[in-house]
């Protein structure tokens, strides 16, 4: 297709060039995560627009075409001529890499993503663009388009024209449509449930805009509707709607200081467990960082402050500490800053010192004047009973700990309680199964490779840990034998350099029991080896539900789906039901769920901690109702566990 267009902008269209050369490196991949990284950069300009209160409504459609569309009714990228280039703002903003430090009023870029480069990066990897803005009654419209030129070279992120007045409108604000190129990204296909999951966040995180979310790709269109007028206060609530809360409502704390917005919400349970969930411009800091610290600084400091005051603490007593002020502490902290720096193994740790400053002084000022206000006395003092107890029960959890580990001395033989070690010493390449079943264990012991794998079958079901203490739950021979087994230790102690096992693989039953002790295991390892999962030692192993048997052939289905695939247009088989790992004997155990060649793991991964939170709450909280419907939905799990599968974890061939 000819252009007219770009032949005054070479330089730009080099620019865009370069990103199409090495796509990773502005989107991170080309896989699912880049596409869904093209919609977030989009989104995230609308975002900005409503943060900086000048729109309210944000939506997002997928369009059957496969295409994108974001709209925002906020003031509408400038349509003016820039001064030096002479294109309008929105050509700048689609086409400069750089047009970073904003065209109109330099206001903040809360944005975490690519600092303003996004849209002409989401340009420069899309088939097709089309901007449209309405602004002062009129609406105005611009395409870019990717195309080859005569040498069959690909001009990516072209203008087809200059922007156009097209007519009159009553709406003002910014939409934007956008192929992604099939020719750089592996799958268009968008996610509903990430989609939809990550604007309820952002509805959560910035309260009051309203933000919109259409599928029409399907037959049956879906649509979600997302608005929070309590924002993060409305997302503590949920975060504690399974759990029972010690005051009604959540403390909310804001403030601003050295251009730096803070935003706080807090509700205790009647829980052991601390859930503080942060965030920096909207992006979620799972690995914490500079502002949590300075959060939890502060509060320890006000806390006490407050119980001396108060006579809690008499001058006798020493100080509390940190840890019991943030017992059965549900938390969200949001900060809006400029020049964020990311931290940490997986980037997610705030690293900017003056956050830690300004989060501390912030939150030191604010809630202070909210635990002085007679009127909130009745929390502040639910807030300060609760760290007394959490005291006193430490001092025991401390001696067990003592005790736990005198034990584990004595019993210190390669033999841990009923493990089956393997004879291999490496480290990087052993597995530990964690088998539910003696039965189920014995078949593995027996069909196993010993030289890296080892056993460990559980008997019955394990504690359930969500309602105990450490001291507890070390007490329990089922989770002593796991964390022993495992070498690396527990909590706060937790070393990853100790850990004997590379892969950690559960394997329990396709059933109601199996799921519930997979559960089980997998919220003990998130409450007290979260590291375990972070670095991505955590599995779960998927048995087959189906034998297909005919003559000497033997197949095995993992789904209901695939059984169908397999005994399509088959006669005379034989199908057989596996209701447990016990049915099988240990060569089959051996061929369909341990050997590295054939199985499949589901590897368990933490992508969106406040998620897991919830599902564990859901599943192990005290409230009968909303587990069972959990379990009874998701207990069947077909190719990807579909537990696995709501928190994070992605299915590999053999891991
Ligand atoms: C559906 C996507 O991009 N909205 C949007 C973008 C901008 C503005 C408003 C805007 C920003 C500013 C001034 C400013 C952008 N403008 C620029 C740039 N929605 C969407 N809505 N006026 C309008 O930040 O000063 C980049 S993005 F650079 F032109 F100002």
């Amino acid at each position: 297709m000819a252009n007219e267009y770009s032949i005054k902008d070479i330089k730009v269209m080099e620019g865009l060039e370069a990103v199409r050369a090495r796509p990773g490196m502005y989107i991170g991949s080309t896989g699912s995560r880049g596409l869904h990284h093209m919609l977030w950069e989009i989104v995230d300009n609308a975002v900005d627009e409503a943060a900086n209160g000048y729109a309210d409504r944000i939506s997002v459609t997928l369009n059957n075409d496969l295409s994108v569309t974001v709209e925002d009714n906020g003031r509408g990228i400038p349509v003016g001529i820039h001064e030096k280039l002479g294109i309008s703002g929105v050509e700048v903003v689609y086409t400069h890499l750089h047009a970073g430090g904003k065209f109109g009023d330099s206001s903040y870029n809360y944005s975490g993503g690519l600092h303003g480069v996004g849209a002409s990066v989401v340009n420069a990897l899309s088939e097709h663009v089309t901007v449209e803005v309405f602004v002062n009654g009129k609406a105005y419209r611009q395409e870019f388009h990717s195309y080859e030129d005569e040498n069959g070279k690909v001009i990516s992120g072209a203008p087809v024209a200059p922007l156009k007045e097209t007519g009159r409108t009553r709406l003002h604000g910014t939409r934007v449509t956008f192929l992604p190129d099939k020719r750089v990204f592996e799958t268009l296909d968008i996610n509903f449930d990430t989609v939809a999951k990550r604007l309820r966040e952002l509805a959560y995180l910035n309260k009051d805009v309203l933000f919109i979310f259409e599928d029409d790709r399907a037959s049956e269109p879906k649509k979600r509707e997302y608005k929070y007028e309590g924002g993060i206060c409305d997302f503590v609530k949920e975060l504690n709607n399974d759990k029972t809360p010690l005051y009604a409502e959540p403390v909310y704390i804001s403030g601003e200081k050295d251009g730096i917005k803070v935003e706080l919400a807090l509700q205790h349970n009647d829980g052991y467990t601390e859930s503080v969930f942060s965030y920096v411009n909207n992006i979620p800091t799972t690995e914490g960082g500079t502002h949590e610290t300075g959060f939890k600084s502060a509060l320890t400091k006000v806390m006490n402050d407050y119980c001396r005051r108060v006579g809690v603490l008499k001058d006798k007593d020493n100080s509390l500490s940190g840890e019991d002020y943030r017992e059965g502490l549900t938390a969200v902290l949001s900060v809006k800053m400029k020049n964020v720096q990311f931290e940490g193994q997986t980037k997610t740790r705030l690293g900017n010192t003056e956050a830690r400053i300004c989060v501390e002084a912030v939150t030191l000022d604010r809630l202070t004047h909210f635990v002085e206000d007679l009127k909130n006395a009745d929390t502040a003092m639910k807030m300060a009973d609760k760290a007394v107890k959490a005291a006193k029960v430490k001092e025991a959890a401390r001696k067990a700990k003592t005790m736990a580990r005198e034990k584990n001395k004595l019993d210190n033989a390669p033999l841990v309680g009923k493990l089956s070690s393997c004879t291999g010493r490496d480290t990087s390449i052993n597995e530990l199964f964690i088998v539910e079943g003696d039965s189920a264990g014995g078949s593995a012991k027996q069909g196993r490779d010993r030289r890296f794998q080892a056993i460990l079958p559980l008997r019955g079901k394990p504690l359930n840990v969500e309602k105990k203490r450490l001291d507890q739950v070390i007490a329990n021979e089922e989770f002593r034998s796991i964390i022993t087994a495992l070498g690396a230790g527990i909590g706060n102690e937790f070393a990853p350099e100790s850990l004997k096992y590379n892969k950690v693989i559960i394997l329990s039953d396709a059933d109601q029991d199996g799921a519930h002790i997979r559960a089980i295991l997998l919220t003990f390892f998130y409450r007290y080896m979260k590291q375990l999962i972070l670095d991505g030692h955590v599995y779960i192993g998927l048995p087959p539900l189906y034998k297909i048997q005919k003559g000497s052939d033997v197949k095995y289905a993992y789904s209901d789906e695939e059984l169908t695939r397999i005994t399509k247009g088959m006669k005379g088989y034989v199908l057989q039901r596996y209701k447990g790992l016990g049915e099988m004997n240990p060569e089959q155990l051996w061929e369909t769920t341990m050997n590295p060649e054939n199985r499949t793991l589901v590897r368990v991964n933490i992508d969106d901690a406040a998620d897991v939170e919830r599902l564990v709450t859901v599943l192990m909280g005290d409230k009968v109702g909303p587990r069972k419907e959990y379990i009874s939905d998701h207990a069947n799990f077909n190719k990807q566990d579909a537990f696995a599968k709501k928190i994070g974890a992605e299915v590999g061939g053999n891991g």
